[in-house]
């Protein structure tokens, strides 16, 4: 008698779920369904990666305000205005990559430079840090290194020197150049590798933001610092990958 009670019970509950779920699919989900297909529709074509650790767990080299700050402001800002620039200056995203666009970036705005740039670079970049560094490549490209630069100690040496003295804001690049050899430089602002305005070209496979917005909380003026403490974050399994892709 119990169970029927209960068992009855259930199954009125259960109807009432039901009846509730098919008023529920009538009336708010047609309506919810537009607002995500309008969503998609009007969503901005270039996004931001989500990023595969959390603010806080660079804090051997970068703290987490200057993470979290630097993602969802600085860089956010880039893509937000290079999806502007796209609109205005009507480039089909569907049949031009990022890259290609970096390749012919002296035919478009400012804007369509600082912040295709600024949303490249970003992007490498956050992908390029783990909180698990292996300090070291391994394979081909740790050969390639010792070989193009004599070993890995110079090779950071010269790196750091890049970053150091890039005067004002840029980036110090580690480029695999068009004869495939490493070659070691910095751009200017948002510039980059791909740029057909940069002085410096290849593949990039490794970007520091040498901007102060990347390191003053925690570093004020000691860049030199900044730069000493990115190597224990470098994600070398990804710039190792980029290399064996170029
Ligand atoms: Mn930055």
């Amino acid at each position: 008698m119990t169970t029927k009670n209960t068992s009855r019970r259930a199954f009125i509950t259960d109807a009432a779920k039901t009846t509730a779920a098919v008023a529920l699919s009538a009336t708010v989900l047609p309506a919810f369904a537009n607002m995500v297909n309008e969503k998609r529709s009007t969503s901005i074509p270039y996004k931001q990666r989500p990023l595969q650790y959390g603010y806080a767990d660079l804090e051997m080299a970068v703290d987490a305000t200057t993470m979290e700050i630097h993602y969802t402001k600085h860089a956010a800002a880039y893509a937000k205005n290079l999806n502007e620039a796209v609109v205005a200056e009507k480039v089909d995203i569907s049949s031009v990559s990022l890259e290609s666009l970096l390749g012919k970036i002296s035919k478009y705005s400012p804007k369509m430079r600082n912040n295709g740039g600024g949303h490249y670079n970003h992007e490498l970049f956050w992908e390029s840090l783990t909180p698990k560094s292996s300090m070291k490549p391994e394979g081909k490209l740790f050969a390639q290194i010792e070989k193009d630069f004599g070993s890995f100690d110079a090779f950071k040496t010269k790196f750091a020197d890049a970053g150091k003295n890039r005067f004002g804001s840029g980036w110090a690049w580690l480029v695999l150049d068009n004869n495939k050899k490493l070659i070691i430089g910095s751009t200017p602002n948002q510039d980059n590798p791909l740029m057909d305005v940069s002085e410096l070209k290849g593949t990039p496979l490794l970007g520091l933001d040498v901007w102060e917005h990347a390191y003053y909380l925690k570093y004020q003026n000691k860049r030199p610092d900044y730069i000493a403490a990115f190597w224990s974050i470098v994600n070398w399994d990804v710039v190792t990958k980029r290399f064996e892709q170029a």
